[in-house]
């Protein structure tokens, strides 16, 4: 398996669960001094501006991509692709699409987590399935471009009605989208909602794309009371060889937040 670590560029989500917040240098910087392999991306948009100087760090400290987060069109604009609003729903396939090309061009997928939105109230839950179902069509197609695949992640009850668990969420793709979408299991999501969580893992088997390395508060695995020998034991089982990344909080600081997820990931000889 591969490590990652989560950086943020875009300033509304200072507060969110990313560990390094200071800039694209300087969090390649620390994620190579700390041995990650690769880093995962929160851009404000496809266009960011600091995007073109993405290849450039990854070559100068010899990291790769992980993967580029797409959840700033909701932070910043609040869109969705389950908006009931048409316009709303394009903004945001368009968004995310652009954010696809840009992964795609750095060899690696985007995450659809946010952007999936809700079903708003009084809407027709099928109605927004079919949205959902038809942004994620759309975006899946055009990561094919790149060799990629879309990741889509299911989100706890507080930041989504559409999917909490992950066979619910992996079902509905198998059923109702296609291919070229592999599943992104989150553990904190997943310490919220799953009777279990290697069992939930063990369900996935080949469809898992990619994991959030994350303890049951959020923090780096190791902070919080979530068990981790069977999760480790599910991921050999399934033969999971992606990357699991950092997506937490800087707590007690960005720094230690760093060592403790490589320290875990070295402990359970997950990674070199
Ligand atoms: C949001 O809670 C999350 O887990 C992100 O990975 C989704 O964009
Ligand atoms: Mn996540």
């Amino acid at each position: 398996m591969k490590s990652a670590i989560t950086i943020c560029l875009v300033p509304e989500a200072r507060l969110g669960p990313f560990v390094f917040h200071d800039g694209l240098e300087k969090g390649c910087r620390l994620a190579a001094e700390y041995g990650f392999d690769s880093v995962e991306v929160f851009a404000s948009s496809g266009e960011d501006p600091q995007l073109k100087d993405l290849s450039g760090c990854l070559r100068k400290y010899g990291l790769g991509l992980a993967a580029l987060g797409t959840g700033a069109g909701w932070v910043r604009h609040q869109w969705s692709l389950t908006s009931n609003e048409g316009e709303i729903r394009e903004k945001a396939k368009q968004f995310i699409a652009s954010i696809v090309d840009r992964a795609g061009e750095l060899g690696a997928p985007a995450i659809l987590g946010s952007m999936q939105g809700r079903v708003a109230p009084g809407e027709d839950r099928d109605l927004a399935l079919a949205w959902l179902a038809d942004g994620i069509r759309q975006l899946a197609d055009r990561a094919s471009r790149y060799g990629q695949v879309l990741l889509y992640e299911p989100l706890n009850r507080y930041e989504t009605n559409l999917f909490h668990l992950q066979q619910d969420g992996a079902d509905w793709i198998a059923r109702e989208v296609g291919s070229n979408v592999k599943i992104l299991a989150d553990l904190f999501h997943m310490n919220i909602e799953e009777v279990s969580l290697p069992e939930a893992l063990r369900g996935l088997g080949d469809r898992l794309g990619h994991v959030h390395w994350a303890d049951s508060n959020r923090r780096a695995v190791g902070l919080g009371h979530t068990s981790i020998g069977p999760i480790v034991e599910a991921l050999r089982a399934i033969g999971y060889e992606g990357y699991l990344s950092a997506e937490v909080f800087p707590l007690p600081d960005a720094e230690t937040a760093a060592k403790q997820t490589i320290e875990s990931l070295r402990s359970w000889k997950l990674v070199a």
